[in-house]
């Protein structure tokens, strides 16, 4: 035996050695197969050769190691620490060097093979993901080292394997070679994160398999073949198929599509073992220009998703991975890109089942090159290529049996080169069943797709009309967005307005919002951890928390916006019209899942509600559907609206009988403006001034009580607390608002006053408010009536000198003494913005202060409430003249403004409440861009109201 302390497969280029050929990924067979997760033996050292290979020996004393959990990352079980980079490498550039500094955790597991393990036969020891270099032993031999964290390796073991006592040892360095193709833009997370499984592999066993499935729309059949590397017979009962490997047998039968997943169970049998097949009959073709499958074009409304767990990292278990499907079927979503890695296999499973269109993308990313101008980029530099191409076939060889796969992706941002090429060439070679995908492939050379990240509207718009030039292969492909809307923070707006450019151009076969999941770190003191909270010498701070989902997969208001966005039903009608047109946006499936219900509300309740009777739909086709009768007229000339709804006619396996997918209203009646006739007058006292129920400071004209409610602070306001696409993205050559509207003082507004009148029926208070140093300011003056028991102020704001910027917000806030519940009739549940308001829903909604936040990881602007018609909370009720937006939480804007994560905001002795005339748009600049102008605010005149009356 010979003890090496050399670790110069670290650095070496090549993708490792020892292991078997890639194959297919299959969950069961009747073969045994030993589950090695669990608990591992583990010893962290500081350097890859600080240790000798001693400790793979059967005789070695691990008894006084660590322990840690496999699958699993070192670094969130106590063992150093994680680190976040968006495309920076934490390390020097000097391919393929890396640091001396290598954290390197030796691991180590005992294991005994059950009784009924088989005496004859080989074995397979296989490995799900590592990252990023693993060196293996078992029972002392050095089989073999690997690199390609998200990818599977498999080692043939069978001689090696003893009935008792086997000793596998895996020596896991976080940093090598492979680290310079694997810098996406998450934590680097070192470890052996998923499955560790021995497979016993009888005589005659299956190798690897290729199920070969299309369907021709035309006929209606689908064509099956299995070719395998050991002979055998493929079964499918239910269509009666018995064949030879090999051979093919075309029989009628339903297809598969993301919106009807068919999948039709089947055998592959050789002489020694038998494989349960899951089969999904498609076809995945580029023609017209437009990708389609089964003949018929698809729109994907397509997230992101990378693998992601508060406490477990990227080591996710499987009912997570379900959860995930779950959450993306019940928000209407019907795609997935991998990014940007190979997800665990038995994710694949659950999108096959259950239904999505996947871009499965491999494990490849040297976005860190681009600080260099891409000099010495790998993936244009042929000593790497084998890697990449043992990359690409990792993944093909893994996951090519999925019906849910219809592309290829190549990688994420790795700029461009011969490497890229030829992982494409390898792979149309391999399967050309499947388009590619590379968003870096501006011409399109090796892709099969158009595809960009952050397209502005209007840009996607000129796409979307072939207006965009490109080379002559580009000009005749489809165009995706394979991420946009960048989902940090606050956000993102604009979602509906590319969703109505999707849905007009048949070249934009849509997107894939930027991302699924904030990748947030459970931590003791912070909550949830981000970029920076480890003390890393070099981070992206919050950058990391861009997702629809919390990083405890509560649904973020983004994942309502996005659902309401890219419903697959369709309402257009006008209330009065008495009908309402419905339309099938989905590709594939007709109405008959659904069901259709109506309801009639007056003053936001509902009236009367019942059920509407809609046809089958075929895709894409509409029909005219007829409301009932309108119930009388509201006495009182109330606000009435139609709401209807589609719900899953019965249980489906991923949402209830009754889960609402798609919804619209219908005004009828238009809501009146509250009037508060001015009957009552100012009384000026020595240092108060009354009107009907409110007393005012006779100095300032400030408010101080409405009845027996204390208010304070009442004031113009325009600051909120940055969101993160307020503040945009380093990079962004264009207009960043939130910085600027830091540089003019729009945090620091000072309100002088002008004067404090009583004339007539009215208190009037005339005041500027502007910030230091600058000469632009908002002229505002407050006027208030009252009829004896209402109380009304009207604010007159009138920008002078030469606004530059729009305004964050526009309105008053004030503090109330207390408040707990709040109802509201206006725009609910959930906050919304002018970009971010598709699901919002103009009915009656209660809520707490507290449940009105939005708790993003990084606290800012959260929870306003769009066309608030009014609002009680506090003793109060507010109507708005016009509608207005209603925020109200227990600390100040300056204090939310101020906190890094949530529990830095502690509740104050106030709740302050935001009553709003207008808000600035969201946009979604924290990466791509900025709110479209339309949803400015911009500095012009403007007059609200709000009466006020105590509740008592
Ligand atoms: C794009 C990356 O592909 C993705 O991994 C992520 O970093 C995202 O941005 C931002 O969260 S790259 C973008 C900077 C053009």
């Amino acid at each position: 035996m010979s003890f090496r302390t050399t670790a110069d497969y670290v650095e070496d280029v090549s993708p490792g050695g020892g292991a078997l050929p890639p194959r297919a990924w299959y969950a069961a067979s009747d073969a045994k197969s030993l589950s090695l997760n669990g608990s591992w033996r583990f010893r962290l050292s500081a350097t890859a050769d600080a240790e000798d290979d001693t400790f793979a020996e059967p005789g070695h004393d691990t008894g006084d190691w660590a322990e840690v959990t496999v699958p699993g990352h070192w670094v969130l079980q106590g063992h150093g620490a994680p680190i976040y980079t968006n495309h920076l490498y934490p390390f020097p550039v000097d391919p393929p060097r890396v640091p001396t500094e290598n954290p390197t955790g030796d691991h180590v597991r005992h294991f005994d093979l059950p009784a009924d393990w088989p005496a004859d036969g080989a074995a397979v020891l296989r490995f799900d993901g590592v990252e990023s270099c693993a060196r293996v032993w078992l029972n002392g031999t050095d089989i073999g080292e690997f690199k390609g964290s998200r990818l599977p390796h498999e080692f043939a073991v069978g001689h090696l394997l003893r009935p008792a006592g086997n000793v596998l040892a895996v020596r896991v360095h976080q940093w090598s070679a492979g680290s310079y193709l694997e810098d996406q833009d998450q934590w680097w997370l070192p470890g052996i994160f998923r499955d560790v499984t021995l497979l016993h592999r009888p005589a005659g066993c299956v190798l690897d398999f290729f199920v070969h499935a299309s369907y021709d729309h035309v006929s209606g059949e689908g064509t099956l073949r299995v070719d395998s590397d050991t002979d055998g017979r493929v079964t499918v009962p239910e269509l009666d198929l018995d064949l030879a490997t090999g051979e093919s047998a075309t029989v009628p039968v339903e297809p598969w599509t993301a919106e009807t997943p068919r999948l039709y169970d089947g055998v592959l049998a050789t002489e020694g073992e038998r494989v349960p097949l899951r089969i999904g009959f498609r076809t995945v073709e580029l023609s017209d220009g437009l990708i389609k499958v089964n003949g018929t074009a698809v729109l994907f409304k397509g997230v992101n998703r990378h693998e992601w767990h508060p406490e477990r990292g990227r080591a996710l278990d499987p009912e997570t991975m379900r959860e995930d499907v779950l959450l993306m079927k019940r928000h209407n979503i019907n795609a997935v890109r991998t990014s940007h890695y190979p997800p665990h296999p038995a994710f694949l499973d659950l999108c096959d089942e259950l239904g999505l269109w996947v871009i499965d993308e491999c494990d490849l990313e040297t976005h860190g090159f681009t600080e260099q101008g891409w000099r010495d980029n790998p993936v244009d530099d042929d000593r790497w290529t084998p890697a990449l191409l043992d990359r690409a076939a990792r993944m093909v060889e893994r996951d090519k049996n999925h019906p849910s796969v219809v592309m290829w992706s190549l990688g994420n941002e790795a700029g461009t080169g011969r490497g890229l090429t030829a992982m494409a060439e390898w792979i149309r070679g391999r399967d050309a069943s499947r388009l590619i995908h590379y968003e870096g492939d501006l011409d399109c050379r090796d892709t099969d797709v158009y595809s960009r990240m952050y397209a502005a509207h209007a840009e996607v718009e000129r796409i979307g009309r072939g207006l965009d030039g490109g080379t002559h292969k580009r000009r005749a492909l489809p165009f995706i967005q394979c991420e946009y809307a960048h989902a940090m923070g606050n956000g993102p707006g604009g979602l509906a307005d590319y969703q109505r450019l999707f849905e007009a151009y048949e070249r934009l076969q849509g997107g894939f919002v930027w991302e699924w999941i904030d990748h947030g770190i459970r931590h003791p003191e912070l909550g949830y951890a981000y970029g920076g909270d480890f003390g890393e010498e070099l981070h992206d701070g919050n950058f990391v928390c861009d997702g629809l989902l919390f990083p405890d997969r509560t649904p973020s208001p983004g994942l309502a916006e996005y659902k309401k966005v890219i419903e697959p039903v369709g309402f257009d009608g006008d209330g009065d019209g008495g009908t309402v047109r419905i339309t099938n946006k989905q590709d594939f499936a007709d109405l008959s899942a659904l069901a259709f219900e109506w309801s009639y509300q007056v003053e936001g309740e509902t009236a009367e509600s019942g059920s509407l009777a809609v046809p089958p739909l075929a895709p894409r086709a509409s029909a005219e559907v007829k409301l009932p009768e309108p119930p009388a007229p509201h006495p009182d000339g109330g606000e009435t609206q139609w709401t209807v709804r589609a719900v899953l006619a019965a249980d489906t396996a991923w949402a209830p009988r009754g889960h609402v997918v798609a919804w619209s209203q219908f005004p009828v009646t238009a809501r009146q403006a509250p009037a508060v006739a001015a009957t009552a007058r100012p009384v000026r006292g020595a240092d108060r001034i009354t009107l009907g129920p409110a007393a005012f400071d006779a100095r300032t004209g400030a408010l101080l009580s409405i009845g027996a409610v204390a208010v304070r602070d009442l004031r113009l306001d325009v600051w909120r607390a940055p969101t993160d696409n307020d503040d945009g993205a380093s990079w962004q050559d264009d207009v960043r608002h939130g910085p600027l509207w830091r540089r003019l003082g729009l945090h620091r507004m000072r309100h002088r006053l002008d004067a404090v009148e009583t004339a007539g029926d009215t208190l009037t208070v005339r005041t500027r408010v502007a910030p230091a140093a600058w000469e632009f300011g908002l002229a505002t003056v407050y006027r208030w009536t009252s009829d004896g028991t209402r109380l009304k102020l009207t604010v007159s704001v009138v920008p002078e000198g030469d606004w530059t910027v729009p305004l964050p917000r526009l309105g008053v806030r004030f503090a109330l003494s207390a408040a707990d519940e709040v109802r509201w009739f206006g725009g609910g549940p959930g906050e919304a913005y002018p970009d971010t308001r598709a699901a919002s829903m103009t009915g009656r909604w209660r809520s707490t202060v507290d449940a009105l936040q939005t708790p993003y990881v990084r606290p800012q602007e959260n929870g306003a409430r769009a066309g608030v018609r009014w609002a009680e909370l506090g003793g109060l009720r507010v109507e708005g003249d016009p509608e207005f937006w209603l925020t109200a939480r227990r600390w100040t804007t300056e204090q939310l403004d101020a906190a890094r994560h949530l529990t830095d905001l502690a509740p104050g002795d106030a709740v302050w409440v935001n009553l709003d005339h207008g808000q600035h748009g969201i946009g979604s600049q924290s990466c791509g861009p900025g709110p479209l102008p339309g949803y400015f605010l911009r500095a012009e005149p403007a007059e609200f109201s709000f009466v006020f009356t105590e509740t008592g």
